[in-house]
């Protein structure tokens, strides 16, 4: 944002006393432990509440941390784990994580975006005056008509990388009611490798393709971590503790990440695996344990498909091959691939380190996937899908409907078999002809880079109205020049923040929204042994300046468009009652308490599931067996319709790798890739909360000692780290458990923070985003799902801050 809009954009804040919200104190002076003996002591007259809100500063994950927040004469001052919810420890446990307890200061932060905003200036100059909202949306709403008319419904797409259930379900829902299939999904994100599952082993549908992660950690006697960093990325989810509950109990652990996180010294074997080269390595392992014969003959022969082709194939996949390009020495790989073939019950857990950001996505999961299987390690207890089932939950909400069957199916769809929608994808994030209601979790994708792409190449035809609510554009994804590029091209781009994020000054209106402790508008249940809870986010401040909520700005809108009937007349309280009806819990109850417990007194428990039935697991997959060689997605065309998808895996690797274009690698010798979840901020966001920042003050890079020492680079160093496709610029962290060819940092850093007086890191070349470094040609990505390669190779210096 230029110096201009600053001002103009804190004008706001100032006025509305970002201070003076806090009761005249600042919020780094507020220490946690005042602020609680501030509630709990003092005035007596003060009025004293505790409300109910969910924190999702973990992002997505579908099962937040309920907390409980004490609020003292209007003032939130302090907030905990809610002992009745069961959060990560379990019923009882007040514990948060760091985020969790620095959530007062994410609403009372200064960086906050106040008002609605319309661009004056050029795109990119960040001119900008503020409007009213319902300026904003009558513009908005006579944009999309005319747009509609004059392009069809198709030229609107909306930004969703991550599943953020506003974005899934209304976001969703207004897409099929206006008529575009265009979700700009991520293709970074999870789906990956929910595809690549559902393909190779099976499950009813997309969201519940069958999983190689352990259900019953606690029978597990191996647990193999790839690329998953669950202490960090939804602890609520990834259950630390649970983990190491089962090493204490004899479960043996191995790590494979580049550089060794919370788990990696846990681990009985870590395996610091060259960054994109995990493809290789799930291939030697393969090879191992069918070389060796150390798989499950009884399977293999009832319910493999294209075995003995793969066996054949993986031949040429040795251990010395995958030593070569993984940097890992060949006995570790043997010694692993051994440990698999023979320790059960085995379970995988394959995170977005793997399968969602490599080129080679898809081919690594569908690996692992085969792995687990031939070893004998499918539907076992302890081994990879076949978790405990819950019984029934004693509350039972409606999810929201998302009209699915408005979406315009045109003649080439009907010709084609194709999901509706499917014909006018603007850039597909798996193929057309993939895309259906088994394969999809909430109806057609594109992918969001090749969409956003569109805007620029206009093939098959340009997106002219962007939508990005909770996502930006400018960090979200490869090569941000390309994206700037394409953003001052876009016919009309709208923000919906709670920050001004990067790609604000593109946009030609921006949308202040208020954060999950603002509004009122979601709810949310988690089922135990113990019962079930329901909880709802309460309003624990106020709304700042005229903030408004997401799901609101949906219903607002939809009225102006003429969509009401269909939105609950913009009505909220009518969505939710919708979704609460036959529940037995009112939204009354719920708002007036905040959450409520309903003990089960009849005495079920959970159960053990149906252990093996691989006829039904893989009812969906050809010939009723698990694809070796797929015969679901092999020898049909790609993505990108440019060439067909192998039947059986292949090692790609990243765009430049060491030993796939030594060339490049001769002037850039050095790896680089990214942890994204990390546990003091939310993808790019939460820098601004001074608590968090202060433990990572500035964008961090990761190096050996000894690199470090190679190129006069010293601990705390800023340095400059160039690849074929961009340069940026970082401070060196000098860590010993990293390979000393390569190089880890985390992406996003555009956020200032204004208590600590630390900046906001510019988005493009000579900025602090690790994402100019990677290459966005379209033709490099996993031509199955579309995943984008998240490693590069570089070169450093030393340079000034
Ligand atoms: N606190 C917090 N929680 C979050 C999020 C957040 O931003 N912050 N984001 C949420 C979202 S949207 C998601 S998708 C999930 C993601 O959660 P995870 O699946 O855990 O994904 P990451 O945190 O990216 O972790 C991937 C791990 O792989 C490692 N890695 C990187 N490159 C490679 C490689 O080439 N090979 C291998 N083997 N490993 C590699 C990284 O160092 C990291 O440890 O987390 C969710 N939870
Ligand atoms: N290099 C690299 N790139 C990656 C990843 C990686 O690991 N490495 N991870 C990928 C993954 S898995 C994902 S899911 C994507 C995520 O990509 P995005 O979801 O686009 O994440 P951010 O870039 O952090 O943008 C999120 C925006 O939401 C805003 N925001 C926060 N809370 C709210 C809210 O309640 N309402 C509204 N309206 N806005 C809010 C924040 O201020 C921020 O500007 O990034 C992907 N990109
Ligand atoms: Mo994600």
């Amino acid at each position: 944002m230029s110096e201009l809009t600053r001002r103009t954009f804190f004008k706001g804040a100032a006025a509305l006393g970002a201070a003076a919200m806090l009761g005249g104190c600042a919020p780094q002076e507020m220490k946690e432990s005042e602020t609680k003996d501030a509630a709990a002591s003092g005035d007596d007259n003060a009025v004293v509440e505790v409300k109910h809100a969910w924190c999702k500063m973990c992002g997505p994950a579908r099962t937040h941390c309920s907390t409980l927040c004490t609020i003292k004469d209007g003032r939130w001052v302090h907030v905990e784990g809610n002992p009745e919810a069961g959060n990560n420890y379990g019923r009882g446990s007040r514990s948060l994580c760091a985020k969790g307890n620095a959530a007062m200061h994410t609403v009372y932060s200064p960086t906050r975006l106040l008002y609605p905003m319309k661009r004056t200036g050029e795109k990119g100059e960040g001119k900008f005056e503020q409007i009213t909202w319902d300026q904003a949306l009558d513009e908005i709403a006579a944009k999309l008509k005319e747009q509609k008319e004059q392009y069809g419904a198709e030229s609107y797409g909306v930004l969703s990388p991550q599943y953020y259930a506003v974005l899934g379900s209304l976001g969703r829902r207004f897409l099929n009611v206006h008529g575009s299939p265009n979700y700009l999904h991520s293709a970074i994100c999870n789906s990956q490798r929910m595809f690549s599952r559902l393909v190779t082993i099976g499950g009813p549908v997309h969201g519940k393709a069958t999983d190689t992660a352990p259900g019953q950690l606690g029978k597990t006697k191996l647990l193999i971590v790839w690329g998953f960093n669950s202490e960090n990325s939804a602890i609520n989810q990834g259950n630390p503790n649970g983990r190491l509950n089962a090493k204490e109990n004899g479960m043996q652990i191995v790590d494979i990440r580049p550089m060794q996180e919370g788990l990696g010294a846990h681990a009985d074997y870590w395996l610091p695996v060259r960054p994109g080269t995990d493809g290789a390595l799930a291939l030697a392992f393969l090879n191992i344990i069918i070389g060796e014969d150390l798989y499950d003959h009884d399977f293999v022969e009832n319910w493999t498909n294209g075995f003995d082709e793969l066996a054949e194939h993986v031949k040429q996949y040795t251990p010395a091959w995958a030593a070569e390009i993984t940097g890992l020495p060949e006995e570790q790989i043997v010694e692993v691939g051994r440990l698999m073939g023979t320790v059960k019950p085995m379970g995988i857990n394959c995170g977005n380190g793997i399968g969602d950001q490599s080129a080679d996505g898809h081919w690594t999961v569908a690996c692992a996937c085969i792995i687990e299987a031939i070893t004998g390690n499918l539907g076992i207890a302890g081994g990879g899908g076949a978790g405990m089932v819950m019984p029934e939950p004693l509350i039972k909400t409606k999810e929201i409907d998302l009209l699915s069957d408005r979406l315009p199916e045109s003649e080439e769809d009907k010709a084609n078999g194709w999901m509706a929608g499917v014909s006018k994808l603007v850039a597909p994030e798996t193929p057309r002809w993939f895309q259906d209601m088994v394969t999809q979790e909430s109806g057609p994708t594109t992918a969001y880079n090749k969409g956003l792409q569109s805007i620029l190449s206009e093939d098959p035809y340009p997106l002219r109205f962007v939508f990005g609510q909770s996502s930006n554009p400018m960090s979200a994804t490869r090569q941000p020049k390309t994206i700037a590029e394409a953003l001052k091209k876009l016919d009309y781009y709208v923000v919906m923040d709670t920050a001004w994020n990067s790609s604000c000054d593109y946009a030609d209106i921006v949308l202040p929204a208020t954060t999950q402790y603002e509004s009122a508008d979601q709810f949310a249940t988690k089922n135990s042994p113990a019962g079930t809870f329901i909880g709802i986010n309460q309003v624990i401040s106020e709304p700042p300046g005229e903030t408004r909520s997401d799901w609101q700005y949906y219903l607002d809108l939809a009225v102006k468009m003429g969509y009401g009937a269909d939105f609950w007349d913009g009505d909220i309280d009518k969505m939710l009652n919708e979704q609460l009806d036959g529940s037995g819990v009112t939204l009354e109850e719920l708002r007036e308490k905040g959450y409520v417990f309903k003990e089960r007194t009849d005495g079920a428990k959970p159960t053990e599931p149906e252990y093996q039935n691989y006829a039904k697991m893989f009812e969906n997959l050809p010939g009723g067996k698990m694809q070796c060689a797929n015969d679901w997605i092999g020898d049909k065309p790609n993505a990108t319709d440019t060439g067909t998808i192998s039947r059986l895996p292949e090692y790609k690797g990243a765009p430049e790798s060491l030993d796939g274009t030594p060339d490049v690698a001769a002037e850039y010798p050095l790896v680089i890739s990214d942890v994204h979840a990390y546990r003091l901020c939310n993808h790019s966001y939460y820098h601004d909360v001074p608590y968090l920042r202060e433990l990572q003050p500035e964008p961090w890079v990761k190096i050996n000692p000894a690199t470090g020492a190679k190129y006069g680079i010293a601990d705390g160093d800023w340095m400059k780290i160039e690849s074929p496709h961009g340069s940026i610029k970082m401070v060196a962290r000098y860590f010993e458990p990293i390979a000393p060819d390569v190089l880890m940092t985390k992406r996003g850093w555009w956020e200032p923070c204004d208590e600590l007086g630390l900046p906001g890191y510019g988005s493009l070349d000579g900025g602090s985003e690790v994402n100019v470094l990677y290459d966005d040609d379209i033709a490099n990505y996993d031509g199955f799902t579309s995943a984008m390669a998240k490693q590069t190779l570089v070169k450093i210096s030393k340079s000034e801050g």
